[in-house]
């Protein structure tokens, strides 16, 4: 248990209709009563309350609960003020319960509170995290059934390990007895069954990582072929200049957009041409950088004259196609009638993250991915060792240290350095 009670504000900033207070820790309820200057009412009961300042001065009017632990959200005793939303009455009302013992709450020291009274555990705090910053509601409903199966499909790794660690060990003991070959047929196999499941969970993590996290996908293709038009069209708004002058866009222009829950990032590029002048040629080499590091190129023509250039991360895509026809099969696109626009956005989050979107187990934070990759490494290791040399007690210890980074995947034992790390990205009031 922690000795002192901490208070924050724990919604977003800004005018709102609601904000709110949230303190936790042994002294809580007594701060909500100096506060309100009453006694607290009926627990998990809403009441509305006058909070007053040290000069006795009320502050704001208050829906107020107190929801005492251990079941609460840190399993202390923990009170919620909802007061009104501005920045000023909130600033006033935590003002008012530090005046009154409260401390300044830390980065996500709420759900350190929780963690640390079993409210909740790591992979859940993690979960936690991850649903706050997704910033689309595909991703969100991938975290929930990504998370599902994880826990389970490493449970069910664990056991086996130690099932086959146990096996072996049992023949380090007796090492006269020799390695019976149906003993390495089947350890064999369970270790890169293991290791195979392992590598799955990953792999789904390195793919959904860009629905959480969002694409770039830049606008390429030679002067004039309409990339600030249909970049206008793609975000809804006449955000860059378009004209017949060719050369009109330099900089690189960038909107963020959501496309089928996936947050993408457009960026409209100057147009490539091989006699630009010198503030072109800057233009047209940005372009080709943010075209490098971008996740899908969408590359424009508007004739034949020259070779497509598709590519692995290149869509070619054919513009102004009101004005000619376009091969057929080809995606084309208008910017004037706006045919092939909602057609473009589909086809751009498919191709950027695979048809294969299915909401397979996964883990979600780039710490568990590591734990994995660890487990992956060791068990790999004691494959190859039983393959080649079949020392037991080296294979074993591989086998622990996969075991021990299991462990620390699912948070058995966690360092105050991974929950410091963890719990800096929080905000206040989480
Ligand atoms: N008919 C027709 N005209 C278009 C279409 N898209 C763009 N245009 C016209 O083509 C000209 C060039 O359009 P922009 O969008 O500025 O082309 P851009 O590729 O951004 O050109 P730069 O920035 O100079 O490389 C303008 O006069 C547009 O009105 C379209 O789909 N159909
Ligand atoms: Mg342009």
């Amino acid at each position: 248990m922690f000795g002192d009670t901490i208070s924050a504000i724990a919604t977003a900033t800004g005018a709102a209709g609601v904000g709110i207070i949230r303190i936790s820790g042994p002294e809580a309820v007594s701060i909500l009563e100096k506060a309100t200057k009453r006694q607290a009412g009926e627990p998990r009961k809403l009441c509305l309350r006058k909070i007053y300042s040290a000069a006795g001065d009320a502050i704001d009017s208050a829906l107020v609960v107190t929801m005492p632990g251990p079941r609460s959200f840190t399993g202390e005793d923990v009170v919620e003020i909802q007061g009104h939303g501005g920045a000023a009455i909130l600033q006033a009302l935590l003002k008012r319960t530090l005046e009154l013992g409260a401390r300044l709450a830390m980065p996500g020291e709420f759900t350190r509170r929780a963690l640390a009274n079993d409210q909740l555990d790591l992979l859940e705090a993690e979960l936690l995290l991850e649903k706050i910053a997704s910033q689309s509601d595909r991703g969100l409903r991938l975290l929930e059934a990504q998370q599902r199966g994880v826990k389970n499909e490493i449970g069910r790794m664990r056991k086996s390990i130690d099932q086959f660690l146990a096996e072996m060990e049992a023949h380090i003991d007796f090492p006269e007895e020799g390695l019976p070959k149906e003993d390495v047929l089947s350890w064999q196999t369970n270790m890169s069954d293991a290791r195979s499941a392992l590598s799955s969970l990953a792999e789904a993590f390195e793919r959904n990582r860009r629905t959480h996290d969002g694409i770039v996908v830049v606008l390429r293709g030679p002067v004039n072929a309409g990339k600030s038009s249909l970049f206008n069209a793609l975000v809804d708004r006449p955000r860059a200049l378009v004209s017949d002058e060719a050369g009109t866009t330099r900089d690189f222009i960038e909107e963020k957009v959501i496309w089928d829950g996936v947050p993408v990032t457009l960026i409209d590029t100057a147009g490539i041409r091989t006699d630009a002048s010198d503030i072109e040629s800057q233009g047209i080499a940005m372009g080709e950088e943010q075209a490098a590091a971008s996740d899908l190129q969408i590359f424009l023509f508007t004739d034949l004259s020259e070779p497509l250039r598709e590519g692995p991360k290149v869509m070619c895509v054919a513009s102004k196609a009101d004005t000619w026809t376009p091969p057929d099969g080809m995606l084309a696109t208008s910017s004037v009638t706006g045919d092939g626009v909602e057609s473009l956005r589909k086809k751009v989050v498919q191709r950027a993250l695979g048809s294969d979107m299915v909401e397979t187990p996964s883990v979600v934070t780039l710490r568990q991915f590591e734990c994995l990759t660890r487990a992956m490494t060791a068990l790999n290791k004691g494959e190859q060792l039983l393959g080649s040399t079949g020392e037991l007690e080296l294979i074993s210890i591989e086998l622990r240290e996969a075991q021990s980074a299991l462990a620390d995947l699912v948070g058995d034992e966690v360092s105050d350095e991974v929950l410091d790390e963890l719990f800096s990205k929080f905000c206040i009031g989480k």
